[in-house]
Order: C-alpha cells, then structure tokens, then sequence
C-alpha cells in the first residue's frame, strides 16, 4: 500500500488533519492521528471526503459566453476587459470578491495584483459576512486581529462559555474536544443561542437570550464583576478605557435579552467564581448590525478580569472557513493590507509597496461586499471577478446581488464546477483545480498553518486559482512580479513580507519559514504562529503587552443596539438563519454525498408550535415566507427549539436544489457600520401556509431538474430524491411524469383517483425501476427511506409506498457514518432498554465513528427518558 498523504479537510476552521490514500474505488480518508486539531478525529463532513472527490458536476475547461474556450483565449479575454476597464473608468471601475476557503497563496496573488498592481482595494471576501465583526472588534481592543488562545485551552478550562456557536454542528471536532474534556474534568459548559440548538444537549445551562441582545448581557456581565469584585486591578493597569465602557454597562438594561434574571444570577456567579473560563464566539455574535460592538462586550469581560492568553482562559473566536484566518493573515479583505497591516497607514502601505516594487498603492479602503455589490449593480463596477464562493446564494438580498451579477458588463468565476447561482450568471467561468488536486497553505482558528497537498492529479483543464492569477497578473504587463513557479514561491515571498510587517511591530511574522526550500516546503508540518515565541504555548496577551501604539489594550464602551429590522404587523416573525450538521454553505461539495445528504434531505424552517397552531401551519407544511426583499419556500418543521415569534431556517439549498428555499433571498443587505458585516441572522419576515394544490415526492436513477413551483433534490445511494409541490395540478399526471423525468418511452404504472387528487406512477424500463412520483393533495405520507432505495432495482411493489413487512423502515438517518435511522435507535432504546449515548453505539454503531451524531442520539435519550416520565 501506498503510504498516505497528510492534508488538511477543506470545511471548516478547526482544521482537522487527514490521511489520504488511494484504493481501487477512489480516495479515502481518514483523521491524521498526529494533527493538533483533531489528533485523529473526523466529523461526518470529513469522514465523507472521499465521496465527494469524484469528477461529476466538474467544470473541465474555461467557458467564454457558455462556450467552452481554452486558457489562452479565456485569460486574455479576463486581462484586456479588466485592463479596460481601468484605462476607460479608473482603477475603483473593477473588483474581485474572494473566499475564506483559498489557499494562503492564492489570496497573496489576488491581493497583490488588484491592489499593487491594479491599483484599487475593491477587493473583499465572504469573510466579511463571516469574521469581520471579530476582526474589527480585536483590533479596537488589542490593536491588532489576534487570536489570543490555542485549541488545548478549551481543554484546561473548567468553564467553556458558547455565545451564537453552534459547535456541535459547525466545528464538530471541537465540540467532541470540549465534550471530552468535560467527562474527565467537569467543565461547566453554557450555550448562549436565542435557539436550542444541538450544542445545547452537551451543556449545562442555556440562555435562550433575544436575537441581537448580547451586548445587554455582557455589559451586565461586566456590571456584577465590577460590583462583587471579580476585577484584576494589575491587569487593568494596562488596558485603557474601563471607566467608560463600566459606566455605559451600567446603562445597559438586561430586561431586552429577555432571559430569567435567576438563570442570568447563576450564569454570572459560575463566570464569576470560575477562573478558568473560554468563551467561544461565532456566527451569532458576528453577522448582526452590532457585530463590533458584541465582539468587544465579550472582550471586556475578559480583559477587565485578566482573563486572557492564559491556559485555560480567554476569549477564542472560531473561523468559519478552513482559511478564514489565513485570509485574514493575508490581508483579504478590502480595509487591510498584507500580513495585518494597515491600509490607512502611510508608513505600512509604503512598506509593502517597497517590498513589491509595485507601480501603485491604494490609500483608502476599498467596497466591502455590501456595497461591492450594490455598486456592481448600479454599474461603478464594470469588471468583477468571483473565485471560490457562490454570492448569488450566500449574500444578503440576494436576488438583487443576482441581478447585480447579471447585468454587469464583464463577470469571471473561477469554480470547481459551473452548476452554481453565480457561475451561472457569468462571462467567462474559470476551472479550479479541487481540493483533493492542489497544494498550498491553510490557517485554522488557533493560528496553525497546515499544509494542504494534491492526492489526486488536476483533472481536465483545471488549474490553481493562484495560478489563473497570476496568468492575468503577466498577461497585464507584469512579467516579473507574478513570475511563480510553484505555491511554495508565492509562500516563501509572503513569508518574506511578514518580516517587514514584524519590523514595523505586528504580531504576524513568519519570516523564518521567507527561505524554506520546495522539499521543506513539502514536508511542513503545523505549525502555530508565532513561530519565533513557544514561551507561552503560542498564546498571546498573557503579560499584558498589545499592539496599540502604548502597547495597552482597549476596552470600548458598547451599547445595546436592537437588530435593524423591525418586526411589525406586516413582518412580524424575527428569521434567524444558519448551518446543519452534514451540508456546506451552498452544497456544491457536500450534496455529492449520499450520506450527507441523507441527514437532513430538504430544506426547512423551524416554527414554534404555538405559532404553527396560530397560523394554522401543520407539520409537513410548506410555508411561504415573505420579507420586504423576497421570499421563500421551505418545509415546516414544528418545534420548541426556537421561541415563539421566531424562526430558523438554514442557508444551503439554492437554484441548483430547491430554488425557492434560497433564505438569503429574504435578508436585508443591513450592515454593521463598523465592521460592514451583514446582519444575516436577524431578518423579519411574514409566514403563511403555503397554498399548494398538489404535494409530490419522486425518487429516480437519473439527475432531474423539476419545473414545480417548490422543489427539493437530495442526493442518494440509488439515485435522488425530490420533493414537491405546485400551486397548480397537471392535467395528465402520467405526461407530466414522462416529461420531469425525461422517460418518453419507460413502461408505466399507475394508480390514481382524480377525485381525490391522488396518483402513484412508476416507470420502468427493462423491468429495471427508472423513476416513481408520488402525488396528494397534502403532504405525500410514505416510507421516504425506502422508496430512495429502489430506483435501479426491479421494484415492483414501488406504488404501495411501503417497505415490505419484514423490512423494519429505518427513519431518516442520524448516524451517516453506520447509515443509522433515527427509528432504529428509538426501537433499540425502547426494546434492549438501551440508557446511555455509549451503550447505542455499542449496539448499533452509531455514533461510535466521527460522533458528530452524538448530540442528537443523547437528545432522543433525553426525549425518550421525558415520555417515560410523563406516562
Ligand atoms: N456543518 C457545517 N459546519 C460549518 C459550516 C457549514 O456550512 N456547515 N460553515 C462554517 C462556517 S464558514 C462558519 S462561519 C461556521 C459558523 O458556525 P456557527 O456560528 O456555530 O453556526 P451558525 O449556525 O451560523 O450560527 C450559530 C448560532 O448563532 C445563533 N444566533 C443567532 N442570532 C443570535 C444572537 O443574536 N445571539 C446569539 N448569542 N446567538 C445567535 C443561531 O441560533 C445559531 O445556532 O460554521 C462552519 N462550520
Ligand atoms: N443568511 C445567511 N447568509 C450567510 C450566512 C448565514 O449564516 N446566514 N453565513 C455566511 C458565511 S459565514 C459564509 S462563510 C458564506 C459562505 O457562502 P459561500 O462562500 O458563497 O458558499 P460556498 O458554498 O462555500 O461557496 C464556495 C464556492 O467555491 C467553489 N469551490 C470549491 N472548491 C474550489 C476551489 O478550489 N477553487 C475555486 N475557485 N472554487 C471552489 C464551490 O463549488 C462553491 O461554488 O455565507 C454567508 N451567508
Ligand atoms: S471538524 Fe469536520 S468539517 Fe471541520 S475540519 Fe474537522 S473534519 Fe473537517
Ligand atoms: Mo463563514
């Protein structure tokens, strides 16, 4: 056997290393036991690597106008329109938006070209809906975007605090840490989410505050550390600003976080009385109008009680992407310059101009996404290029992003695949090579840089989005600047530049790695910055030394600001919007992934029973959601989870799987003003039931694109399965399932009562099952599980919808790794008297594996456990 190739998972910023090796079917991956991140682990996303890698969907060659062209056309294409544009309307005439999921040295290139060489900081990243509110709040409190803690830390602390983190789900490795830790050691563990989220089945208390109000709790907080003397007077000697950020806290009223006050009592006496205390922030902290302004209320805490850089002890914002940081280090986004340099600094931006010898520098910060985007759509921006993100989906009113995208004189995406929103609406689309095919660097949430190395060889035409770059880059006029061999040129060459950023004081120097040679470059192995400075396990601000110009760090005064959306009677539900276990943003990747996708297979919206009941919406609904942006379509799932008068939904399905549940369509493009991140998690909208004539579930061999007004493709084992549904009824079912499936000449089958508005048809062809469309006039009761497994088979008895009597129905799948259903667990629970989360995985397997299901196994316990009691 082949000796294994280490890499890091492309998902999110915990990071996790993995081993890959090539088998007859393909690749497969397993977690590297010596990675810091994951020592071994793997969450679902990551255990299901290997069945993503395939070539279907891939992107083989540029297009140009929908044509496939080649290199030498398409580039040239991209540089003279851009160079164009910058002769006929100045250099702020052209943008790129980027991603927190480049390499380190793709991002180095782009940043490079457009502001060195372009001559504009119209460059932004989804970054900016992601961690700009952390890295604006740690740069007003420690003067620079640092990290102050390491992974170990959440490990030594005896109180884990989760503010708007849903860890479980998002940095599922971590999460299995922190649970880890806590059975050894007891860590208290509370979770702050308006939602009961499955983060929440591992913690000890949950604080279910209202949507946007953290900053009213945490100055409370900051409040009763003051007055039952929890303060670290030495510390405080070196941070500037207590008075006026205790004095604004006592102006706060934590009446608007709508919590128990004696919920809120315990939760600051164990803050309190807890030294050792991590509170992990995330999304729900960051994508709100009052972003900043969170970040720092959680920072003050911890900086007036001295609480930081220590082991065990700080505040530690998880990144999203697996080069969040990296993109941050890098200087991605449109208000930095390289290597956490400053943008509005003379001195900095001469630094690194000197160092590129570039013929331009811009002196001010460039669009951030928002209004990047409303620029391309009023026309400022003629020139955009797109590289690895899918904003037609993931930005805020995003219909309008897409018409933005659409009308603008010249759009390149660079992709894996062309089958997304925004490829979809370009000029020229670029081919990438894929994760498993390229090479270069990467920076988790605790500042390790892991290598990323190519297992699989660049299929087709693909090539590295740095290498796209830096193509344009030449074919502009500057040979020697972008003349790059390999990614370890473009790295040794960033490394260099953060020796410049050390000497002028900043906290990310690399510059011992400025000289790695191509075969150390290779075999690098994590490695933490700052690489020059171990004293303290990598962490920073222990001895009280930060980067404001005395060397002191800030506390800010924060208020409380409400969400910018108001409820009201036209929109009176508060929409919060977010992540489920196995599915990635838009799912380009993950939705490959039988398994993956069998989790959750559709798209959904959480609703309180009592407005369900209100509205007179019932499970298995379809509910229209209206906003002053746009709508959407999505499946009901009633549930004491979120609050009344709120809702949740996720933000994975898109125009290429359930066109009208794309969420972001309802979002206000409202931001916060300092750090320009929207506020994603707080739109309002109206719910109704939605008026369907019909309701249809279909499974088939073959991809599918339906013309219903609501539907929904998940992928399976055997094939895909949809969901459906249509506010009018075709006149003849059985033409109207010849034509979804594109099956003109299939044998059919078919049961049906007009009257009632019920039909069942099949369609064979060779006797072998090709496609069944179940069809009611409510939503299709049937065995889901089973039916997706029989395209491909003979499967005669499809129309009866129901699993033979000796065939047990699985239920939907909890466990993805051992493919477990949820009915399964329940019927082991109930029948071998199974109690414990340990004795399920003994019996069943599930669980025992990546354990990302472990949350919500321990939640059917506990629901179990609750009926029991109540009988
Ligand atoms: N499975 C999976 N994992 C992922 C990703 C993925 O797509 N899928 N994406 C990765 C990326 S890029 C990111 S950024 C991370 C995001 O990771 P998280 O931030 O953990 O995930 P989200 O689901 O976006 O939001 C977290 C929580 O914020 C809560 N919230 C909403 N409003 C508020 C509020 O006002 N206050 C508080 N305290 N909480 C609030 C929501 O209810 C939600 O449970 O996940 C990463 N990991
Ligand atoms: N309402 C709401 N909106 C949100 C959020 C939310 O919580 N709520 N979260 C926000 C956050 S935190 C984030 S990070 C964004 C994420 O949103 P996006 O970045 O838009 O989502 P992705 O699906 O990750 O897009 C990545 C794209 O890159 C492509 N790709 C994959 N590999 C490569 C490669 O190697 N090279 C190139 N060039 N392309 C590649 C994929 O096919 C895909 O099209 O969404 C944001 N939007
Ligand atoms: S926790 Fe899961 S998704 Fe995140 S890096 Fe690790 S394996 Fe990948
Ligand atoms: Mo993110």
């Amino acid at each position: 056997m082949t000796k294994p190739i280490r890499s890091t998972c492309p998902y999110c910023g915990t990071g996790c290393g993995v081993l890959l090796t090539h088998t007859d079917t393909g690749l497969d991956v397993k977690g590297d036991p010596d990675h810091p991140a994951n020592y071994g682990r793997l969450c679902s996303k990551g255990s299901a690597l290997g069945e993503t890698v395939g070539l279907g969907g891939r992107l083989m060659a540029p297009q140009v106008n929908g044509q496939e062209s080649d290199w030498d056309d398409a580039l040239q294409l991209v540089a003279d329109k851009f160079a164009a544009s910058i002769r006929d309307h100045g250099p702020d005439s052209v943008a790129f938006y980027l991603s927190g999921q480049l390499l380190t040295e793709d991002y180095y290139v782009a940043n490079k070209l457009i502001k060195g060489y372009m001559g504009t900081a119209n460059v932004d990243t989804n970054s900016r809906l992601c961690m700009a509110s952390t890295v604006a709040g740690h740069k007003r409190a420690f003067g620079t975007d640092t990290v102050p803690q390491t992974y170990e830390d959440i490990e030594e602390a005896d109180l884990v605090v989760l503010v708007g983190s849903n860890l479980a789900w998002c940095h599922p490795v971590l999460y299995q840490r922190l649970i880890a830790a806590k059975a050894e050691r007891g860590t208290k563990i509370v979770v702050i989410d308006p939602r009961r989220t499955a983060t929440c089945d591992g913690a000890d208390m949950h604080l279910p505050l209202n949507a946007g109000s953290d900053v009213a709790l945490f100055n409370y907080l900051l409040t009763q550390l003051y007055e039952q003397g929890a303060l670290d007077a030495e510390f405080l000697a070196n941070v500037n600003g207590f008075d006026d950020a205790l004095n604004t806290a006592f102006n706060s009223d934590l009446s608007v976080t709508g919590l128990d006050p004696i919920k809120v009592k315990e939760f600051i006496k164990l803050f309190l009385c807890t030294e050792k205390t991590v509170t992990i922030f995330s999304q729900g902290v960051n994508q709100s109008s009052a972003g900043a302004d969170k970040v720092n209320a959680i920072l003050n805490c911890h900086l007036a009680t001295g609480r930081i850089g220590k082991p065990g002890c700080g505040p530690l914002s998880v990144t999203g992407q697996p080069n969040a940081m990296g993109g941050r280090e890098v200087g991605g986004l449109a208000n930095m310059l390289a290597c956490h340099l400053d943008i509005e600094s003379a001195e900095h931006r001469a630094a690194v101009q000197g160092f590129w010898q570039s013929p331009c520098m811009p002196d001010t910060a460039g669009l951030k996404a928002v209004d990047m985007f409303r620029a391309v759509g009023d026309g400022r921006i003629k020139a955009l290029w797109i590289i690895h993100t899918n904003p037609a989906v993931s930005m805020p009113d995003a219909s309008a992003v897409r018409a933005a995208i659409k009308g603008c004189d010249f759009v390149v995406v660079s992709d894996v695949t062309g089958l997304t929103d925004t490829a979809r609406l370009a000029d020229v689309v670029l081919p990438a090579t894929a994760w498993a095919e390229k090479s270069g660097t990467v920076t988790n949430t605790d500042r390790t840089i892991s290598r990323q190395r190519a297992a699989l060889p660049a299929p087709g035409h693909t090539r590295p989005d740095w290498a796209q770059l830096a193509e344009v880059g030449r074919r502009m006029g500057w040979s020697d600047a972008f003349d790059y061999n390999s990614e370890a040129d473009v790295f040794r060459e960033y490394a260099a530049l953060s020796g410049i950023a050390g000497e002028l004081g900043r906290d990310f120097d690399i510059s011992g790695l400025a000289s790695i040679s191509n075969e150390a470059f290779d075999a690098l192995t994590p490695t933490r910055w700052p690489i020059s400075d171990h004293k303290n396990g990598g962490r920073f601000f222990a001895d009280g030394q930060f980067f404001h110009s005395d060397g002191k760090a800030k506390m800010l005064a924060v208020a409380h600001r409400p969400p910018v959306a108001r409820t009201g009677a036209r929109y009176p539900f508060r929409l919060n919007t977010g992540r489920v276990r196995d599915q990635w943003h838009t799912m380009t990747r993950t939705a490959l992934s039988p398994r993956l996708s069998a989790h959750l297979a559709e798209p959904f919206v959480e609703i309180h029973p009592t407005d369900a009941r209100q509205l007179e919406i019932a499970a298995n609904d379809l509910v229209q959601l209206r906003s002053p942006q746009g709508s959407a379509v999505m499946r009901a799932k009633i549930t004491d989870a979120v609050q009344t008068g709120t809702l949740f939904a996720p933000i994975h399905w898109t125009g290429e799987t359930a066109p009208a549940a794309r969420i972001c369509d309802t979002v206000a493009g409202e931001y916060d003003p300092v750090s320009g991140q929207p506020e994603s998690k707080a739109a309002v909208v109206s719910a109704t039931r939605f008026k369907a004539a019909w309701y249809g579930f279909a499974v088939t061999a073959q991809d599918v694109t339906p013309t219903a007004d609501y539907w929904a493709k998940a992928k399976t084992q055997a094939g895909f399965r949809v969901e459906l549904a249509g506010t009018e009824t075709p006149e003849d079912w059985e033409k109207a399932a010849r034509a979804m499936f594109d099956l003109p000449k299939a044998d059919l089958q078919i049961l049906q009562d007009r009257n009632r508005g019920v039909a069942r048809i099949a369609l064979h062809e060779d006797g072998i099952l090709k496609a069944a469309l179940f069809v009611a006039p409510d939503p299709v009761a049937l065995m889901r599980d089973y039916a997706a497994t029989l395209p491909g088979q003979a499967a005669g008895d499809v129309l009866t919808g129901r699993a033979p009597a000796d065939m047990p129905n699985p239920g939907p799948t909890l466990c993805s790794c051992f493919n477990v259903g949820v009915n399964t667990i329940l019927t082991a629970i109930e029948t071998q008297g199974l109690m414990s989360v340990d004795a399920i995985g003994a019996a069943l397997q599930a669980g025992t594996n990546c354990g990302s299901c472990r949350p919500e196994i321990a939640a059917l316990l506990a629901q179990t456990k609750r009926l029991e009691a109540a009988e």
